[in-house]
């Protein structure tokens, strides 16, 4: 830690965070099913370069130098996401008891290395063999989930110390079934909302049966950021307050509040809406924001010709909104603009719209991609990614000084690591992987996030916050 870093209170949690497909590799060994991200990166031009997760950084195999890295950069928790199809091939039914095996020689080695294990049951990955059968558009995919999650919960809930059925609903519904860019590549604008509604609906069926396998401490990985109106115009504030609706409380008030943002929304959604928010809305020990960039958003061009593509994608004509580019010269090599007041703002904008009823807050995810240069000598310089998380850091600490309840916060990620369509070129870990030879090296920013931790070591301990 040097003088300009923030300072947490000591019991604060220091993580890192990956996720099975982005990471794992070995997608055919031991008995692993197919998953939608193995159909998905088989189509071609979906994936940039034609790249795949199938060798990963092959952390199937290397998960103990993975561990002993972890180990020696100090963090309190690792968020790992188990992959569904290791452990149920088809979604559904016989476990792969190999498969769940890998888990629990992972979580041991987690434990023997002094890091709470804080576990994903679904980072994306669904068994194809459910995709097949309607995938998170069809209700009978919530129910698995539980069942998995019941699975999951009772081989490793004793050693696991934080649990997270969900990572991000909104973007795997958002490019995964409104616009196409991510597995399992549908295209259904706002029909994609359905698939939401079941992902919350089998989060709330999942905590129910993770508590009823005697797991503790659950909480939910939600991806959030600020949605700003482009102008001070009545049309451009209509446009970025609809937006905000959908991508941010569309995913966050079900889960807190049991409530969609607005009755038109619960409207339009197939199936017993009501009863079903009374099981999304379960009582959380925790809720996890995951934070990157805020959003720019003005009303439709009077002539829409599809809003931009500062979403990575172009979205169709017609929406009620349009994506603007933030005015920043300041972005990462990935183009995303690195806006630190944007997790302050955030943080505070969740404490001011729930009180009482929001949880502890983690950072469950915050990172940056540049395209770091290779080793040299050992050492990969990547000076831009400490002041990153420096800076995203200090932006936090005032947001806990203002009183609000953050208890830790996850790098995105340990590894470089497979990043979806984009591929391997991304690179957002602390420790840098040679592609063709799996070879890590811990980058600066590695040797700065262990440095920070050691100073803030003392006390550092996870315990359920609901107690
Ligand atoms: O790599 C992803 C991760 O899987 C989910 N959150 C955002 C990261 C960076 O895009």
């Amino acid at each position: 830690m040097t003088a300009t870093d923030p300072v947490f209170e000591p019991d604060f949690l220091w993580g890192v965070a990956a996720a099975a497909y982005q990471i794992e590799g070995a997608v055919e060994e031991d008995g692993r099913g197919r998953s939608i991200w193995d159909e998905f990166c088989g189509r071609p031009g979906v994936v940039a370069r034609g790249e795949t997760g199938d060798v990963a950084t092959d952390h199937y195999h290397r998960y103990r130098e993975d561990v002993a890295l972890m180990r020696d950069l100090g963090v309190g928790a690792y968020r790992l996401s188990v992959s569904w199809p290791r452990v149920q091939p088809t979604g559904r039914g016989v476990i792969n008891e190999p498969g769940l095996d890998f888990y629990d020689r992972l979580i041991d080695e987690l434990c023997a290395a002094g890091i709470a294990p804080a576990v994903t049951l679904f980072h994306w990955d669904l068994p194809q063999a459910l995709q097949d059968n309607g995938g998170w558009l069809e209700r009978d995919t919530a129910a698995r989930l539980a069942d998995y999650a019941d699975i999951v919960g009772r081989r490793l809930g004793d050693r696991v110390r934080m649990w997270m059925p969900l990572n991000e609903p909104v973007v795997h519904t958002l490019y995964g079934h409104a616009l196409g860019v991510h597995a399992p590549g549908y295209q259904l604008g706002f029909g994609a909302l359905q698939a939401a509604h079941h992902q919350l609906l089998g989060h709330g069926l999942a905590v129910q049966a993770l508590r009823a396998a005697g797991c503790e401490n659950i909480g939910i990985a939600s991806n959030h950021a600020p949605v700003h109106a482009a102008s001070d115009a009545r049309e451009d504030a209509l446009a970025a307050d609809i937006y905000d609706h959908l991508v941010n409380w569309t995913f966050a008030d079900p889960v807190l509040r049991g409530t969609y943002p607005t009755p038109e929304l619960a409207a339009a959604l197939a199936g017993p809406v009501d009863e079903d928010l009374k099981t999304v809305a379960q009582p959380l020990d925790w809720f996890g924001i995951n934070y990157y960039e805020p959003t720019v958003i003005a009303a439709p061009a009077a002539r829409d010709e599809g809003a931009s593509g500062v979403l990575e994608v172009e979205l169709p004509p017609g929406l009620p909104f349009r994506p603007v580019a933030l005015d920043t010269p300041d972005r990462t090599d990935f183009g995303w603009p690195i806006v630190p007041a944007g997790l302050r703002d955030i943080v505070r904008t969740f404490a001011d719209r729930y009180g009482e009823m929001l949880p502890p807050l983690y950072i469950t995810e915050s990172g940056a991609s540049f395209h770091d240069p290779d080793p040299v000598d050992g050492r990969v310089p990547d000076r831009r990614r400490i002041d990153y998380h420096r800076a995203h850091l200090h932006a936090l600490k005032q947001a806990v000084d203002d009183g609000v309840d953050v208890r830790g916060y996850f790098v995105w990620s340990i590894l470089d690591n497979f990043e979806w369509a984009a591929g391997y070129r991304e690179r957002f870990g602390l420790v840098h992987v040679d592609y063709r030879t799996l070879e890590r090296t811990p980058k600066d920013s590695y040797h700065w996030y262990r440095d920070l931790i050691a100073a803030h070591r003392t006390g550092q301990t996870v315990t359920a916050s609901r107690s």
